[in-house]
């Protein structure tokens, strides 16, 4: 008898799963394990995660790349010019045809060293592109399919190598996003919305199982043994369960040290959530990463060209920092290889503002306060970085804080101080007559202590639903994170969720996460106060599925409600916050 083989203590943010994995399934991806007794996996402890997360940690800022065959289309498909990565999904477009196409993807003004160093430009410290995206087309020659660059494109040549090559070259890390399960082109893979096993066109129906193991599994693996990527990018679990999982996890043994997503598939955790084109309005505790596009697609789309600005992106990196997560910020290639110029000029934009202020940034943790009507915080210990939006009309910074604070300058004026008048519950600062910044001036204020803020009213709130499922209770809309959700029972399709405070408080806003769930819930809301007896409607309106934040005139009372009305789905919150006023 073998003796039993043990995976290296390297822990992939998954090993508590796989500690119990049956060994056939390990045994079916080439690990070679005794058959007769359990795998065992060494599970990471939290110090070796912190060591192993360190530097995704320190990046905040990362460089998505969207590139594929779909990039050949532009966006185009017959008349309709609204298609990005998605089309031959939303179009149906069957899949010889598809495949023909990627004749037409030939990348001759590929510059992979230009790409990174915009990236670097941009302020960006990784790189994270789709070695292969939904449609199933691999960016790097795979030995099991020929529905890769090598033999379906004229380029022939590998796109993944110079990238990764280029990315380290300039000190930046590399990963790799990987459709594990919807491939659109090889029989059996997912086809979203479709029963498993078929699609639109009978070429596409297969077994999910034999995909799995004959294209899934052996291409993460050649992704790992040829590039050692530093990222794996899983997206869309569909029909993964968790024994389908399993094998895919199982090989990142393959690349110690790297860190995975949390859309593997049921049971896998990952070490990141991944909240996809929006800014969770509390943020999520533990890692977590906004992937976000410039324009409306990931996918190049020539029509696609409102883009968000560079303001609204920096205020973005700066929100998202300030609840300690970091910012995957799209482009989309041409099928030329050329990123388009509006996607450079944003990116260039957002590395101008970094270039000055990156100290309020990277390697910097979640700022302590929930609300700031002005503008944001992100926190290095003992020093805060307050970052100011709107700078203050009359020469005052009011920040709520309970910690004694030993002095405050602006980050680009360091020798100059700026007076603080500390009072019992909140801090002045005064500050000079004009703002030093555009979209966001920051000022260091150092503390003789741990920051400690005034506590919100609703964490102290009883709080009670007309209506809740069993496991998601109305509490979990107060803890105090965005993770967990309250949600109203099946059939329901307005719900109210009541607070009663401890005492009187005076409210001037709220904050209303809704859950990370697909198809978004987009509900409408209405907040009211109870004053003298009867309900004030104080704020009113409908999410877009991303959660809301809302000022109003301040109200003193003791009890509010929001009600949700949802129309697809049950109404829902993941967490809802009231905030006094500064
Ligand atoms: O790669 C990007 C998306 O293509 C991918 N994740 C990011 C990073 C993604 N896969 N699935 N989904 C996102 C969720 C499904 C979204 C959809 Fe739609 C809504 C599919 C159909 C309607 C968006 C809009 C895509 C096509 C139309």
């Amino acid at each position: 008898m073998k003796h039993p083989r043990f995976l290296p203590a390297i822990s992939v943010g998954l090993t508590l799963a796989l500690t119990t994995l049956a060994p056939a399934l390990l045994a079916q991806e080439g690990v070679t394990v005794d058959a007769s007794g359990p795998v065992t996996v060494a599970v990471e402890t939290p110090a070796q995660r912190d060591t192993r997360l360190a530097w995704w940690r320190e990046a905040k800022f990362g460089l998505f790349i969207h590139w594929g065959t779909y990039s050949a289309y532009a966006g185009q498909y017959k008349e309709n010019k609204n298609y990005g990565e998605w089309i031959m999904h939303t179009a149906k477009i069957p899949v010889a045809e598809y495949r023909a196409h990627a004749e037409t993807f030939n990348p001759v003004a590929y510059d992979p060293v230009a790409w990174v160093r915009a990236a670097k430009a941009a302020g960006m410290r990784y790189i994270v592109i789709t070695a292969k995206h939904h449609e199933g087309f691999a960016l790097y020659p795979s030995d099991v399919t020929d529905w890769d660059i090598a033999d379906a494109t004229p380029w022939k040549k590998d796109l993944l190598a110079p990238l990764v090559a280029a990315a380290r070259a300039e000190g930046l890390h590399i990963g790799f996003y990987y459709s594990q399960a919807q491939d659109w082109v090889h029989a059996g893979g997912a086809k979203a919305r479709f029963p498993e096993g078929g699609g639109w066109d009978a070429a596409q129906n297969g077994d999910t199982d034999v995909y799995l193991r004959t294209i899934a599994v052996p291409q993460v693996r050649e992704l790992l043994t040829r590039y050692q990527p530093d990222i794996l990018w899983w997206d869309t679990p569909t029909f993964m369960t968790k024994e389908r999982s399993a094998p895919l996890a199982a090989l990142l043994a393959l690349r110690p040290g790297i860190i995975t997503n949390n859309r593997l598939g049921s049971g896998f955790a990952g070490d990141t959530s991944t909240p996809e084109q929006f800014v969770p309005v509390t943020g999520y505790p533990g890692d977590w990463e906004t992937c976000m596009t410039i324009g409306r697609n990931w996918g190049y789309n020539a029509n696609d060209t409102q883009l968000k600005s560079g303001p609204d992106l920096i205020r973005k990196l700066v929100n998202i920092s300030s609840m300690g997560g970091n910012f995957l910020l799209n482009v989309g290639p041409t099928a030329e290889g050329l990123i388009p110029q509006g996607q450079l000029d944003r990116l260039a934009e957002v590395g101008a503002w970094l270039a000055k202020n990156g100290d309020s940034i990277y390697g910097t943790t979640r700022g302590p306060f929930q609300s700031l009507t002005w503008g944001r915080a992100t926190r290095r210990g003992d020093r805060l970085y307050l970052h100011v939006f709107n700078w203050p009309a009359d020469g005052k910074l009011r920040v709520p804080l309970l910690s004694r604070a030993t002095s405050a300058t602006l980050l680009h004026s360091p020798g100059v101080k700026l007076a603080l008048h500390p009072e019992p519950a909140r801090l002045i600062i005064d500050v000079p007559a004009d703002a030093p910044d555009p979209v966001s001036s920051v000022i260091v204020l150092d503390l003789a202590e741990p920051p400690v803020v005034p506590p919100l009213v609703t964490r102290a709130a009883s709080v009670t639903a007309s209506a809740e499922q069993p496991g998601q209770p109305a509490a979990n809309a107060t803890d105090g994170t965005g993770a967990k959700r309250w949600r109203a029972p099946a059939g329901v399709k307005s719900a109210w969720l009541d607070f009663n405070l401890p005492a009187p408080a005076l409210v001037q806003g709220f904050g209303a996460d809704e859950p990370d769930v697909w198809p978004r819930l987009k509900q409408r809301y209405t907040l009211a106060a109870e004053v003298d007896g009867l309900w004030r409607e104080l704020s009113a309106g409908a999410t877009d599925g991303h959660g809301v934040v809302g000022r109003f005139a301040p109200v003193t009372a003791s009890r509010f409600r929001i009600t949700m009305e949802c129309e697809k789905g049950e109404p829902g919150l993941a967490e809802f916050q009231l905030y006094q006023a500064e």
